[in-house]
């Protein structure tokens, strides 16, 4: 066996994904005397940019709008191939970012932390990885992704299936998808924006043997509409940065659209489909989040755009049976909008076929295929799980979490009878930063953060954490913990952010549910849907007022007691 290590640092950041190798980046620059490392599970930098190389796996936000912000010099070097980056591309850039700094050196890569103990004494975290090394630390940072823990569907037999099978997250680094997939016969389960994308880039493959799409739930999609970026258009662009970072500032959710101010009923019909229309044919998110500012709070606003986007589909969709079953019965928007590059029009091909869950559920995964509930055996040689996440506060559950008096985060594997902090994976925290009994821990990305335009939300959060962190080395600070006071008047501001949008009323990953995952079958509010900039203020009112809402304290070193 390897020989195990401990090590000591004065921040541990997990994961290095775009929040690890950011946080890594902002902390050495600020604290050049501290140790700092980060430990991550896969091999390479990346995140989700690491870990999706599904086919077609590509950014549905502008790449322009989504690279970071903080090295002007990047900008100036990186040239971007298309409007929306494929995935290999993304990944290059974060490479591109963690060699150009020099990251590399201080992060471990395939190492995955599976357990975490608070030490009150110390004021110091012990964490153990999979492979029994030891690693403390003073402060922690988690940039672990709302997206980043995988989840098979709770289906009978799943492990008796003798074909290819992977979770799309999970796919084989060695599959030449123009070769290996030859007369195959492929089922795809889960149709959200992973499976639009996987399913879309199959169906422009030609010697496919057929393509099962098993969808339980439709999901709204509409055109993504992705343009190659020539080399005089980038260079046209680069000159922009600045300009679009502070247009991305001034939008609610961090992307370069925003809502139209008037309601729906302010204009005529002819007007409000001029928009539409003109939304439709547009690049990118603007008919999710450029539409009439009613859209999602209005139920006939909601139900008159629906229809709009419904006819769309009907007039893509050749068989009318399959295109009424591709129209979803939730309101348009009320759930992540995937954006596809024509996923209506592959199954207008005679070897794509829609298997409506709604009306024939699975059964069971045989040995050589799927069983339908009307009987059918549907056989397939590879079955692609596109099935999602145990999302925001999954990847805090897959780590065992021994907090403050040995509680335990959301659920306990070890069998502590100890109430966890977050009962029913329902998270509580003070600005989606701090966490209560899980002192000198500050999370990116983690439950109740924005996460709108991923990256801007990041870049925030970072710096704030970095703030706090020179608050604490100019004090001697050693240990800090958010107050009760603190977490209730944060978390009620959370749920009341949450009231009144559509959006909250529909079950998705969003609003915490997964039926794959035991105890997530209920919504709850995980994810913060005020206004960024109501978010900042927030978080620029705790800083200006000295960190009221987290109490403080100091060790002196070589005090043991
Ligand atoms: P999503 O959006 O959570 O989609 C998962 C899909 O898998 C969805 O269609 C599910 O249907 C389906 N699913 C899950 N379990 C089952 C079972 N047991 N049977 C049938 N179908 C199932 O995940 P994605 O990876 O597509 O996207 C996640 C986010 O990543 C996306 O929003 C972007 O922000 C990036 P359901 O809707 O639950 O009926």
């Amino acid at each position: 066996a390897a020989r195990q290590s401990s090590q000591t640092y004065d921040v541990l950041i997990i994961g290095a994904g775009l929040s690890g190798v950011y946080s890594l980046y902002e902390i050495r620059k600020r604290f050049s005397s501290w140790r700092v490392t980060v430990i991550e599970a896969g091999d390479d930098v990346g995140g989700v940019w690491y870990w999706n190389s599904y086919p077609g796996c590509q950014i549905d936000t502008e790449s322009l709008s989504y690279c970071y912000s903080f090295d002007e010099e990047l900008l100036e070097e990186w040239n971007w191939k298309d409007t929306f980056a494929f995935q290999p591309d993304t990944h290059k850039y974060i490479k591109r970012v963690a060699e150009k700094h020099d990251l590399y050196k201080d992060i471990q890569f395939n190492r995955r932390i599976k357990s975490a103990y608070w030490n009150d004494e110390m004021h110091t975290w012990t964490f153990f990885d999979e492979d029994g090394n030891q690693y403390s630390t003073r402060f922690l940072v988690t940039c672990l992704g709302f997206l980043s823990n995988p989840t098979l569907p709770a289906i009978p037999g799943i492990e008796n299936f003798r074909g290819e099978a992977f979770h799309t997250s999970r796919w084989p680094k060695d599959i030449d998808i123009h070769q290996d997939l030859s007369r195959k016969r492929i089922g795809v389960i889960g149709t959200g924006a992973t499976g639009i994308q996987t399913i879309t880039a199959l169906s422009k493959i030609d010697n496919i043997g057929s393509l099962s799409i098993f969808q339980r739930t439709a999901n709204w999609s509409a055109p993504l509409r992705n343009t190659k970026i020539t080399p005089y258009e980038m260079e046209m662009y680069k000159g922009k940065y600045a300009e679009l970072f502070r247009q991305c500032a001034s939008t609610p959710t961090g992307f370069m659209h925003t809502a139209d101010p008037r309601k729906s009923a302010d204009v005529t019909n002819e007007e409000r489909d001029a928009l539409w229309e003109k939304l439709y044919a547009e690049p990118g998110f603007s008919k999710w989040l450029g539409v009439f500012k009613d859209t999602y709070t209005d139920r006939q606003a909601n139900e008159i755009y629906s229809k709009f986007m419904a006819e769309k589909i009907r007039a893509r969709v050749h068989d009318k049976n399959t295109a009424e079953s591709l129209i979803p019965k939730h309101g348009y928007g009320t759930r992540r909008v995937p954006l596809e590059s024509g996923y209506y029009e592959a199954f207008n091909q005679p070897h794509i076929n829609l298997v409506d869950l709604q009306k024939n559920p699975i059964q069971r995964v045989t040995e050589s295929g799927i069983e339908t509930a009307d009987g059918r055996h549907h056989v397939l040689d590879m079955i692609i799980y596109a099935t999602g996440f145990d999302a925001i506060t999954g990847a805090f559950s897959a780590i065992e979490w021994h907090a403050k008096d040995d509680r335990p985060l959301i659920a306990s594997s070890t069998g502590s009878n100890r109430q966890p902090i977050w009962p029913d994976h329902r998270p509580s925290t003070f600005l989606g930063i701090h966490v209560p009994a899980l002192p000198n821990t500050f999370m990116v990305l983690g439950p109740h953060q924005p996460f709108g335009n991923a990256t801007r939300s990041i870049e925030h959060t970072v710096s704030a954490i970095a703030d706090l962190l020179q608050f604490c080395q100019a004090k001697g600070i050693t240990r800090v913990e958010t107050t009760a006071d603190a977490v209730q008047k944060w978390t009620e501001h959370v749920v009341a952010c949450s009231q009144g949008s559509m959006i909250n009323e529909v079950d998705s990953w969003m609003t915490g549910v997964n039926k794959n995952v035991k105890g997530k079958n209920v919504r709850n509010v995980a994810r913060y849907s005020g206004s960024v900039q109501e978010y900042k203020k927030w978080c620029r009112e705790c800083r200006d007022s000295g960190y009221q809402g987290l109490a403080f304290a100091s060790k002196v070193e070589g005090n043991t007691d």
